[in-house]
């Protein structure tokens, strides 16, 4: 029996699910006793040092804790749950951590995106269990803005490399911990998982990897999710985001099945985006919720879903709050979730310096979950004008000339699903949201959409240089060609297709072979 400390933040869902993958039974600590009494203890951390510090101490679950560390028994701390062993965190000033490890946690001070989101690989500094059976030239899922800094180097387990070289894994005795998510990392995060939980397993020192890690780029599938007139829940595609043929809405799948074979082949995130999200569900029916529930029984790397993440009252006048409905689909499952319509209200609001303007959903959740839980979807279309000065927005020159031979653009942003134009450009979008806490951009584009003509690099551009957060490349995708063109010529960290994959034109494994192929880092 393992025990798990959840505290009540983020989806801790994926860890039991792995642990019950992997075999064994998990009790979730409900009282410090529970703690005291483990046998074998993991601790997911999500979400921020300060609120976790402040509900550890709440719950009084802080001291049993520092005293089972002191047992020698087992302990796997995740993410969070490593950096809570260190004495303070930059995330929170004056918060003091466990202090089972002396040092500190320190923000990424590089010149790359932050947060480090993605699949890195690890140097293996020192022997142990959990490395049995594995060769140390895999890659795990990270997703973090903070790394720890040990004052003593006799801990460190592993260090990876982002800009810097950062300890990306301690042990001390019988407490692991790590940077990376084992149980959001696949087949061989189950794996580490499996070692650590039994007891059986030898020590072992994989031959250390003389390279620096590196990140790798990110194939994301995307499964745009609807019902359709019979009222069942199905994957659709649009063109140009309109999903209907011959006026019935396409069906190309069932959600869950489709999510699994995509894992399966590789793909190293599944997003789910409900594009009926801007109708008013009554919370507890939000279809979604059952869809996050299943996939995640079967699938090991992160998910994100959106659709409908804002305040609102459903039918009944019953109302909710965004932080209510993000903290549903986190409990379903959801790693992250992303921000479509309401983005753009959020930053129109904030555009117009409203003096007493009440914390946004963006600025909620990512005080609550962390910046990285925070992703903004943007739906823009090109607007053509004449000249730079005939828009009071980003204008770009483009390569690409409007219908009358117009050699400059803006990206309108739109919600709604595309139904509603605004008069917002999606660079001031991604920036503004970027400032109030958003960890990654999903940046769709409404004229590529469903057409195979290849991403839209102008836009791509744009947006990247105007944000330090990731950027996900998304709509357009026709062949794996096109996926090394928007790695090698935009700055983009993933790229996300749907159509390519539903209709099984080139599968999720034929794009990462092409792009190995070719020299492009992926997690193979
Ligand atoms: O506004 O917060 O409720 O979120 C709604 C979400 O649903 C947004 O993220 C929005 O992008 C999405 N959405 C709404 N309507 C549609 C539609 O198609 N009618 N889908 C829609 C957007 C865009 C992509 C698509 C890529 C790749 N889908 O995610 O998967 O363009 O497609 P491709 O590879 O086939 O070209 P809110």
């Amino acid at each position: 029996m393992i025990t798990l400390l959840d505290y009540g933040a983020g989806n801790v869902r994926s860890v039991i699910n792995a642990i019950e993958g992997v075999g064994e039974r998990v009790k979730i600590v409900t009282s410090g006793d529970d703690i005291l009494c483990a046998e074998k203890l993991v601790f997911p951390g999500v979400g921020a040092f300060g609120s976790m510090m402040r509900i550890l101490n709440q719950k009084n679950y802080a001291e049993p804790l520092k005293t089972y560390l002191k047992t020698g028994r087992p302990f796997l701390g995740i993410c969070l749950g490593l950096q809570a062993l260190f004495e303070n965190s930059e995330e929170a000033p004056g918060v003091q951590g466990l202090g089972i490890i002396k040092g500190s946690v320190k923000r990424f001070d590089i010149d790359r995106s932050v947060p480090h989101i993605g699949w890195n690989g690890i140097n293996i500094e020192q022997s142990s269990r959990i490395f049995n059976g594995l060769s140390g030239q895999e890659k795990f899922y990270f997703v973090h803005s903070f790394h720890v800094v040990p004052q003593d180097d006799d801990v460190v387990l592993t260090t990876t490399n982002y800009g810097c070289q950062f300890i990306s894994g301690i042990q001390q005795g019988n407490i692991v911990a790590t940077q990376f998510h084992p149980e959001k990392s696949g087949g061989v995060g189950l794996h580490l998982l499996k070692n650590f939980l039994d007891s059986d397993v030898e020590v072992a020192k994989p031959e250390p990897v003389a390279e620096p890690t590196k990140l790798a780029k990110r194939v994301i599938a995307c499964l745009d999710v609807r019902s359709n007139d019979q009222g069942d829940l199905v994957v659709t595609k649009g063109d140009q985001y309109d999903v209907r043929e011959q006026g019935e809405v396409r069906n190309l799948g069932k959600p869950v099945d489709l999510a699994k074979q995509y894992y399966e082949q590789g793909a190293d995130e599944i997003t789910f985006l409900n594009i009926t999200g801007f109708r008013d569900f009554p919370l507890e029916d939000m279809p979604m919720l059952d869809v996050l529930k299943k996939t995640s029984r079967n699938v090991f790397v992160p998910l994100t879903i959106g659709g409908g993440i804002r305040d609102y009252a459903d039918s009944n006048g019953k109302k909710y709050k965004a932080l209510a409905v993000a903290a549903e689909y986190f409990r379903s499952g959801a790693d992250k979730v992303s921000i479509g319509s309401d983005a753009v209200l959020i930053a129109e609001q904030y555009l117009s310096g409203a003096g007493d303007r009440r914390p946004s959903s963006i600025e909620e959740i990512s005080h609550v979950y962390g910046n990285q839980a925070v992703v903004i979807s943007i739906d823009p279309r090109r607007m053509y004008v004449a000249s730079p000065d005939e828009a009071q927005h980003h204008v770009i020159e483009t390569d690409i000339p409007g219908p009358h031979g117009e050699r400059y653009c803006w990206y309108q942003c739109t919600i709604k699903g595309g139904r509603e134009g605004r008069d917002l450009d999606a660079v001031t979008l991604a920036q503004v949201c970027e400032k109030l806490g958003a960890g990654e951009i999903l940046l769709n584009c409404i004229d590529r959409d469903g057409t195979n003509l290849g991403f839209d690099i102008e836009l791509i551009n744009a947006v990247k240089r105007a944000v330090s957060i990731p950027v996900i490349a998304s709509s357009g995708a026709g062949s794996a060609e096109h996926f090394y063109e928007v790695f090698t010529e935009t700055q983009a960290e993933s790229a996300l297709a749907a159509g390519i994959f539903h209709r099984q034109e080139v599968p999720v494994f034929e794009v990462k072979k092409y792009l190995q192929d070719k020299k492009v880092e992926v997690r193979s």
